[in-house]
């Protein structure tokens, strides 16, 4: 999978995407990230990407010119199944949009700031509108790094089974049962008994009725989906 990213402030996404899981996904080469600074589309040679919005109004908005160049370059290259644009007014981001996106070839995604990007833009280019929650961030990067993240470790080979995406909270829409690591007490917290019996079908229903119940108490929202 290739994801080409369009910031303004590239830097924001260097280290969230290059380490951990999603280096190693970059490294099998089966993950490709590019990251492209907007301002080599700027308009002029001041590097302008942003100018103030019609109709009056404090907050600049970021341009049709170098957004359209960026993202025409990029399509003339290889095809893109989707444009996606961060913003909090877009689609909220789960994991079954992850699972879809994570079925895909190429990917552009653009990371807004001030003021968000010229709406035309958005109607002519955009074919996919993200947002990661009901708050607002002071631009789209931190939030495309979110959803790098979520899709490429869905990628077959990214993961190894001990971090197994089939086990993860919401992919089956209960959370993740508690785990426990060695030693068996600690300062008198022990360990529940089932997990050292060494009865893999017992573990497995504690398991599920521990994720279940967890689910009940923290969020009984995802069970009547
Ligand atoms: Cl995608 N962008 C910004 N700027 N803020 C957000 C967001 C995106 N999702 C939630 N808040």
């Amino acid at each position: 999978m290739r994801i080409d990213i369009i910031s303004v402030v590239p830097e924001l996404l260097e280290s969230p995407l290059n380490h951990s899981i999603m280096k190693r996904a970059q490294t099998k080469g089966i993950l490709e990230v590019k990251v492209h600074h907007l301002r080599q589309w700027a308009v002029n040679e001041y590097g302008q990407v942003d100018d103030y919005q019609y109709g009056g109004g404090a907050g600049m908005v970021m341009m049709c010119e170098p957004l359209a160049k960026a993202i025409e370059q990029l399509k003339a290259e290889r095809p893109y199944e989707q444009v996606i644009y961060m913003t909090p007014d877009g689609e909220r981001f789960s994991q079954k949009i992850a699972n879809r996106l994570s079925l895909m070839g190429n990917l552009i995604i653009i990371c807004g700031h001030y003021k968000g990007i010229d709406q035309r833009i958005r109607d002519h280019f955009v074919t996919m509108e993200i947002s990661i929650g009901d708050y607002v961030l002071s631009g789209g990067e931190l939030a495309a790094a979110v959803v790098v993240d979520a899709v490429g470790r869905l990628l077959p080979g990214v993961l190894n089974d001990e971090t197994s995406a089939l086990t993860d909270s919401f992919q089956d829409n209960l959370l993740a049962s508690p785990v426990y690591t060695r030693p068996a007490d600690f300062r008198g917290w022990k360990v529940p008994e089932i997990l050292l019996s060494g009865d893999l079908k017992k573990v497995d229903e504690w398991r599920y009725e521990q994720a279940v119940q967890r689910t009940e108490q923290k969020r009984p929202d995802l069970l009547d989906s």
